[in-house]
């Protein structure tokens, strides 16, 4: 399909288009493995110079319409889903970094891609440096020769930090133009910011989130240029992690993208009205969203996102006690995390998401034990608010 349709014709149509008598909803290949039509044809596909399927570890028509879209979403050339967002990071990570290289990571993100980072990807020889990429001065001083990738997530999980993707993407590619700029684009989704089109090499989802929207799998992707993705599928995937989704949930996930764009719009709009009354309670010591002019980037928010998305986190006043009666008093939201469906969550992510940090490194993280996060659904707005309304009064009891 024409890469020029708006997302939410995108949402619907690209991957899998019916002709003639097709099935108008794609079928599920359900298989592991693919009947060659004569060795020398399997031979071929193996070569790749044929581009027939082989063994679903390296591609399956259903994950292939996944990507098509979610490429296009993107404005990227090609894309490759994972069975998780940690897939999709460490198969990412496999394939660029060797020992003796060196990452630049953010020093807020989420909390087992933290965990990778600074507690398993350095037995393997590779120099990781946390940094604050508001602080370009941090940035610069860090780069050096053997720097080969910069992460970061923005908005970033869980304090909704901000980050220029366009001037960190040139200042990395300025310094040496083989770093690969990685954004972590979960929390915008493609319909609210697509980072390529602002200089970044790779884009990775946990796909788990609002890309499928309904809590029914696990599942992640990576986005960039067609050759590099070529690598991850035959190298981070293939042979590396062997994270590879299974037909069924690429199916499940080609279905909750249809309504991507609608959703992600409808949980826009209820999640700004929700930070507006979250900011007058007197219970909310701070509510961190990037669509209030409080947050400290607002303005880059307003430039880089065409939305603000659908979490907000919010500092509750009498500590960890007060975040547990809030926590354990909610009937409507679910107490759990996860983020990005139809479901309003919510969760403390200083014992839940963000518990592989030590006490220091939450405090430099800016992970407070009072810091509460809400992924607002699809539910009424007045629900939603009156259920966070009685739990955050009972709070305060
Ligand atoms: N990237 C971000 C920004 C995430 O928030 C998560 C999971 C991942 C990657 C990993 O994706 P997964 O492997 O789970 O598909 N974040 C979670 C969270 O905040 N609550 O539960 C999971």
């Amino acid at each position: 399909m024409h890469k020029s349709k708006h997302p939410a014709t995108i949402c619907l149509h690209e991957g899998y288009q019916a002709t003639g008598n097709d099935p108008l909803i794609m079928p599920i290949y359900q298989t592991s493995t693919f009947v060659f039509e004569s060795c020398e044809f399997g031979g071929e596909c193996f070569s790749g110079e044929q581009n027939g399927n082989i063994y679903t570890r390296l591609g399956n028509p259903n994950f292939h319409a996944v990507e098509a879209k979610i490429a296009a979403l993107e404005g990227a050339e090609a894309a490759v889903l994972t069975s998780s967002g940690m897939g999709a990071i460490a198969a990412t990570l496999w394939t660029l970094l060797s020992s003796g290289d060196h990452l630049i990571a953010a020093k807020t993100i989420y909390g087992c891609t933290f965990s990778l980072f600074s507690h398993h990807l350095s037995r393997f020889g590779i120099e990781v440096e946390f940094i604050d990429f508001n602080d370009l001065a941090q940035l610069k001083n860090a780069l050096k020769s053997n720097t080969k990738a910069i992460f970061f997530e923005t908005p970033a999980n869980p304090d909704l930090s901000i980050y220029d993707i366009r001037q960190i993407s040139t200042i990395a590619h300025q310094y040496n133009s083989e770093i690969q700029v990685i954004i972590d684009n979960t929390f915008a989704t493609p319909i609210l910011q697509q980072p390529i089109k602002l200089g970044a090499d790779i884009v990775v989802h946990s796909a788990t989130k609002a890309l499928n929207g309904h809590s029914d799998i696990i599942s992640g992707v990576v986005v960039g240029k067609a050759e590099l993705m070529q690598r991850i599928q035959m190298e981070g995937i293939k042979d590396l992690t062997g994270a590879v989704p299974s037909p069924h949930d690429a199916s499940l996930l080609l279905r909750g993208l249809k309504t991507l764009s609608i959703r992600v719009k409808a949980q826009n709009e209820q999640t700004m009205r929700i930070a507006s009354a979250l900011e007058n309670h007197p219970a909310v010591e701070k509510v961190i969203f990037p669509g209030l002019s409080s947050h400290p980037q607002h303005e880059l928010a307003t430039q880089q996102m065409t939305g603000f998305g659908n979490i907000i986190s919010f500092n509750i006043k009498g500590g960890f006690d007060a975040a547990k009666r809030m926590l354990n008093s909610v009937e409507l939201c679910a107490l759990a995390v996860s983020l990005g469906c139809v479901h309003t969550l919510i969760q403390h992510p200083a014992s839940m998401t963000h518990s592989s940090y030590s006490a220091e490194e939450l405090a430099n993280a800016g992970i407070a034990n009072n810091l509460i996060r809400i992924s607002i659904g699809l539910e009424d707005y007045e629900d939603i608010w009156s259920d966070l309304n009685q739990a955050l009064n009972y709070s305060q009891i």
